[in-house]
């Protein structure tokens, strides 16, 4: 039995609206999903919702160059990612935009109190302009020679070779991404957000358990070299949200997305009359909240969130987790530079379990990158899935299912062997806790090599007996089955699809707490095909694909 039941809202970062999910955001979607998946089975009571990043310089070019209005693009692109997750079988309670009323009302009230603390003040700047294009430009969309390492074409904000962080105005060589002509410097005014006032709550929120080490190490270093106020304007043509009494300016895409967090929760509430907004968001609240998200945006939410939070009264999340970037057979598949692998092109070639599986195998709580190998993908699904996890259930149920009509005998033959799988449930419980899923596959692989090797010794095929209910071949098949369905529960979370055929098999839901009582006397299904083997040929199609 689960001791206290938690109340818990989980969020991924929103993906922008700009084009089609890749297996790069899927880590995330995935990795959040298993771990809600799993926090659902211990009987908590959980919320998951995403949303679309609908608004930016990004989104407004991409609808310009289909020749489409904002606003038909983002339509489109959120009917798109639904899909996509769905197929993933990401299991999110809303999954909304951020071009939404409810985005809206929330950004007023927070601005509204931004300004009665007095924490917004306006600032004349100078910027780069694209003189062609009539268009101030964001980090993003300026390119040039990083100042430091000298490495070309590198953005605005950040060197991806070096690391160095700098001003678009310190580039070399800078150049319009947009139009391709050098930009011009040209004055503007903006609005700032008082960040620096917050540095003492932030100084000691980041130690209050919501921060793994590596990311306090990150945040302090930002927090010692001093914090800067924060520029949340933009000029037009922008697509946003308009800032009120300020001429032609827009909110800044990067303070209303994570208000989305909220909007999506106050959307969902408005679908389900029981769900009640304060009390998951109120100063009070005695909920939880997560965002998982990738180490790109840890500035955004170890920074800028709390303290928007603090200032406008709303409740802290009670932890960021982060992962890292993804790499694809050495390669950094980058969100904005595109070199990365369709969700929808993954499908065509090999399932969603596959990915969860893979994804899950290499998946721990610290910042390291993850590195995906087709050739290893390959390997590891057919060596774990089929010839370890699917194999033993089908070469006991094989028994059962001739034999026996279907039905399992009333004892184990091994109930030692039973309990010592039944123990390993605690340290599973504390891996994924801590989203430690390499680990959870890593033990679950070794107790299913324990299975094998118990059935390999028992010799099932060599045995002559009569066909009698509860002879020992009737209890080493069913101990088989047994243990089989232990390792299913442990794996639930990550494989949705193999977890409901199972349940169809085994008659039986897999559930958490009934890991300590074995399945007996009852009848199964006949042995279905649970997963097939999956084929290296395909590796090649999925190339063609992403080109
Ligand atoms: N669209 C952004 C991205 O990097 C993520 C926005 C997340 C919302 O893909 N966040 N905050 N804070
Ligand atoms: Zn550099």
């Amino acid at each position: 039995m689960s001791t206290t039941l938690r109340k818990i809202l989980v969020t991924c970062a929103l993906p922008y609206a700009n084009g089609p999910i890749h297996i790069g955001h899927m880590l995330e979607h995935i990795q959040a999903d298993v771990w809600v998946r799993y926090q659902r089975m211990r009987g908590h009571e959980v919320w998951f919702v995403s949303s679309d990043d609908a608004h930016g310089t990004a989104v407004m070019l991409r609808s310009k160059d289909l020749g489409i209005s904002e606003k038909q693009l983002i339509k489109y692109i959120q009917k798109e990612h639904k899909i996509d997750l769905m197929n993933f079988n990401i299991s999110y309670d809303n999954y909304h935009n951020t071009h939404s009323i409810e985005n809206l009302f929330l950004l007023r009230k927070i601005f509204s109190a931004l300004n009665d603390k007095k924490l917004l003040h306006k600032k004349k700047i100078i910027q780069f302009y694209d003189n062609k294009e009539q268009i101030f430009l964001p980090d993003r969309f300026i390119k040039g020679t990083c100042p430091v390492c000298y490495s070309e074409n590198q953005y605005g904000d950040i060197c991806e070779v070096c690391g160095s962080i700098y001003e678009p105005i310190d580039l070399i060589n800078s150049i319009s991404a947009i139009s391709g002509t050098p930009p011009i410097l040209k004055e503007t005014e903006h609005l700032y957000f008082n960040l620096p006032f917050f540095s003492n709550m932030l100084n000691k929120w980041i130690y209050s358990g919501v921060l793994e080490n590596s990311i306090i190490k990150k945040t302090e270093e930002w927090l010692k070299s001093g914090l800067k106020t924060w520029c949340i304007s933009r000029d037009a043509p922008y697509f946003g949200f308009k800032i009120p009494n300020f001429l032609n300016k827009y909110f800044y895409v990067w303070l209303d997305a994570p208000i989305g967090y909220i909007s999506s929760f106050k959307n969902l509430c408005l679908k389900n009359k029981n769900l009640n907004f304060n009390e998951f968001w109120d100063i009070n609240s005695k909920c939880e909240l997560y965002h998982f998200i990738g180490k790109d945006i840890i500035y955004f939410h170890t920074l800028f969130w709390p303290s928007i939070l603090e200032a406008s009264s709303f409740r802290k999340p009670n932890g960021i987790f982060v992962h890292g970037h993804l790499t694809l057979n050495g390669l950094k598949l980058s969100k904005s530079r595109g070199s990365s692998i369709k969700a929808s092109d993954w499908l065509k070639c090999f399932d969603s379990d596959s990915l969860r599986y893979y994804y899950a195998s290499k998946l721990t709580n610290n910042i390291n990158d993850i590195e995906i190998n087709l050739d290893d993908f390959i390997y590891k699904i057919n060596s774990d899935i089929v010839n370890k996890l699917v194999n033993l259930a089908s070469r006991s149920a094989s028994f059962i299912n001739k034999y026996f009509n279907g039905y399992l005998s009333d004892r184990l033959d091994d109930y030692n062997l039973y309990e010592s799988f039944v123990n390993a449930t605690k340290k599973i419980e504390i891996f994924f806790e801590n989203r430690k899923f390499s680990s959870i596959i890593r033990s679950s692989m070794k107790l299913l090599d324990i299975a094998n090797q118990y059935i390999n010794e028992k010799k099932p095929w060599m045995i002559q007996t009569k066909i009698e209910k509860n002879n020992t071949l009737h209890m080493i098949c069913t101990t088989g089955i047994n243990l089989f369905r232990i390792i299913m529960i442990f794996l639930k979370p990550i494989l949705p699809v193999l977890s409901k055929k199972t349940e169809l098999f085994l008659v039986s839901n897999l559930i958490w707490d009934d890991i300590k009582k074995p399945l007996l006397s009852q009848k199964i299904k006949d042995f279905p095909r649970l997963y097939e083997r999956i084929s290296s040929d395909k590796i090649l199609k999925l190339l063609k694909l992403s080109k």
